[in-house]
């Protein structure tokens, strides 16, 4: 069911010729791109009127409305089970707890007497979040994207999700699972709104939406599509593809264990992505023969963990040794790593690229999901080798604040002079010059 791919023997490649050895799903966002971009242009130009007609033609839906009313997130509220609440009031709790130790001071340098830069952080100001509704219905994702932007100290914030075809007294409205996690979080303006349309209502705004600065949150690949058609105007959280998990083991790894969290993630997608990089066989071997039985035991098999962990981007990876597996997986960059060896602090570690690690035997992929107080919105495919997950600091911009006394410009100015003219920009060093009767200072 799942494959193996054997790198013991000779020596790993280096960089790319390594990653091309390991598995990884395709996920082509660049191809969706040209799909896109006239659905997001005929929401600028016809606002909520093509709102309207995409939720008939895409959610098959009629909209009643395209913001939700308020009564609307009270009755969700109201009407979701008191163990789940109480599960999603711990996961926020635990959340704020962590997010909230991120929060930035200003900072100010004194980088010669009369010459100092301050380093302020100003949170975005306006900030659209996107929830799915499809295949994944997470409130644990309206969670993880809210409570950093409300750490942050984000002032406004609205929340878009596909309209639901049938869904009792909540069709034509986003989920209710989603509506009642934002009246959890204080969350009162939300759109029945869903795919590279909401991008779009976010980025130009409508008639009822007003624009936001900045747009987080997982979506499909029309979703990760659009984000990117607005790269460069809005600001965007990493490209949300297929989820992942890659566990580096040793022999003291419980194979029920490993098995059981490479299922957990395989659960998400028929593209996620499942990996275990070990130097032991009988480890391999053992979580093989265990992913039978527990894969024929859950739900989403045929749809999702079958696939999933049949296609290419899964693999039990094979390698000589510790050092060997650390270089494979710092390769891989996967959005989730744990690891499950001795010393698996000091395992964890050593590991440069990963968006999230799990370290030793109680901590699975899934605690981290929902109520470790970590973020669940991580790099994927590769890209944990240059972005972070989401965190406070998505949401904060530092702004410098440069404060000179007459002396220290004076002090420093022939340097910015010769700069200016070695670049061949006069006007840099006039705007210097013009400040001491055209003279340059101290030469
Ligand atoms: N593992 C997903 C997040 C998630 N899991 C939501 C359950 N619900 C990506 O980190
Ligand atoms: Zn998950």
């Amino acid at each position: 069911m799942i494959s193996r791919i054997d790198l013991r023997g000779d020596a790993l490649p280096e960089g790319p010729a390594l990653r091309a050895l390991l598995p990884r799903a395709d996920f082509d966002v660049a191809a969706a791109l040209e799909k896109v971009r006239p659905i997001c242009e005929d929401v600028h130009h016809r606002g909520d009127a093509a709102l309207i007609e995409y939720a008939e033609k895409f959610d098959g839906v009629k909209l009643a409305h395209v913001r939700v009313p308020a009564a609307a997130l009270t009755e969700a509220l109201a009407g979701l089970a008191p163990d789940v609440r109480a599960a999603l009031e711990e996961s926020v709790r635990r959340a704020r707890t962590v997010h909230r130790a991120q929060r930035r001071a200003p900072h100010t340098t004194q980088v010669v007497p009369g010459g100092s830069v301050t380093e302020k952080w100003v949170p975005v100001e306006r900030v659209g979040l996107y929830a799915p509704g499809g295949r994944s219905v997470y409130p644990s994702s309206v969670i993880m994207n809210a409570v950093p932007a409300q750490e942050a100290g984000v002032a406004s914030m609205a929340l878009a999700s596909p309209p639901q075809a049938d869904c009792g007294a909540f069709s034509g409205l986003p989920h209710p699972t989603i509506l009642a996690a934002c009246a959890l979080l204080g969350i009162d303006e939300v759109y029945a709104v869903g795919g590279a349309q909401a991008v779009a209502m976010f980025a130009y705004g409508t008639e009822t939406c007003a624009p936001a600065n900045m747009v987080t949150g997982p979506g499909n690949i029309w979703v990760a599509a659009a984000k990117r058609y607005f790269t460069g105007r809005i600001g965007i959280d990493t490209e949300a593809g297929p989820t992942e998990i890659a566990i580096l083991a040793d022999d003291t790894a419980d194979p029920v264990h490993v098995a059981a969290d490479l299922i957990s993630q395989a659960e998400h997608d028929p593209l996620a992505a499942a990996v275990l990089v070990t130097d032991s066989t009988d480890l391999a071997d053992a979580v093989a023969k265990e992913l039978e039985p527990q894969v024929a035991a859950t739900k989403h098999v045929e749809d999702r963990i079958a696939p999933a962990l049949a296609g290419r981007q899964s693999a039990l990876v094979l390698v000589d040794g510790l050092d060997e597996g650390l270089r494979v997986v710092d390769a891989y960059g996967a959005e989730h790593l744990e690891i499950q060896t001795r010393d698996a602090a000091a395992v964890a570690d050593r590991v440069k690229n990963a968006g999230a690690i799990f370290v030793g035997p109680w901590a699975p992929v899934s605690l981290g999901d929902y109520c470790a107080g970590s973020n669940h919105v991580l790099p994927t495919g590769g890209c944990a080798c240059h972005s972070s997950g989401l965190s406070v600091q998505s949401f904060l911009r530092g702004i410098h604040i440069v404060d000179y006394t007459r002396e220290a410009l004076a002090d420093v100015a022939h340097h910015v002079v010769t700069l200016a003219e070695a670049e061949d920009l006069p006007a840099h060093g006039a705007a210097v010059k013009a400040r001491f009767g055209w003279q340059v200072p101290n030469q």
